[in-house]
């Protein structure tokens, strides 16, 4: 079932992370475009391994984790850039990544939210099996865009507060442009 819910503590505080990673090498698959980041970077309950991006009828973005641990693995942010002609992401969708924790759709410029979260059908699902997270966004969500390109934080709070974090492909920046299949 589709919903839209309130934003998370955990997830919120993540649209103001910053790190750096290593550029990923790209990899185009059949049905979706598969990407990969860096492992041993971040702690494993956060540590992205790999993306995926699905431009369809509702757009799915997964993001595969070394070790994805129910309750341990803290949130996500998934940035879409849909225009190039203005600069860094329009939208983010951040969630936690444990069980029953909250997600929502924003609008963003300069990777900075501009308000509160949009009513649109928005979907959330954890996989501590496959160590997967993945969001189906509804292309209403997006404005219905075109082809688009996304980034992904995941983070953890440490003990005294402050953030690990895990930038794919690295900190502001994107992976290559999906088209709209
Ligand atoms: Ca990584
Ligand atoms: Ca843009």
């Amino acid at each position: 079932m589709l919903r839209t819910r309130q934003l998370s503590t955990v997830a919120a505080a993540l649209a103001a992370l910053t790190t750096s990673t290593v550029l990923a090498a790209p990899a185009v698959e059949a049905d979706a475009n598969g990407f990969r980041d860096r492992v041993g970077e971040a702690p494993a309950v956060i540590d992205v391994q790999g993306v995926r991006v699905k431009n369809f009828a509702r757009v799915v973005v997964t993001a595969r984790y070394d070790d994805l641990v129910d309750g341990r693995s803290g949130g996500w942010t998934v940035y879409v850039d849909t225009s190039r002609r203005r600069v860094g992401p329009e939208f983010g969708v951040s969630g936690g990544l444990s069980t029953g924790t909250d997600y929502s759709v924003y609008r963003v410029r300069h990777w900075k939210y501009l308000s509160g979260p949009r009513s649109c059908p928005l979907d959330l699902s954890l996989n501590y099996r496959r160590d997967t997270s993945t969001f189906e966004i509804s292309r209403r969500c997006l404005d219905r865009p075109g082809r688009i390109r996304v980034a992904v934080v995941a983070g953890k709070a440490r003990r005294d507060g402050s953030w690990h974090r895990d930038w794919a492909p690295r900190r502001h920046q994107f992976y290559d442009w999906v088209a709209r299949g």
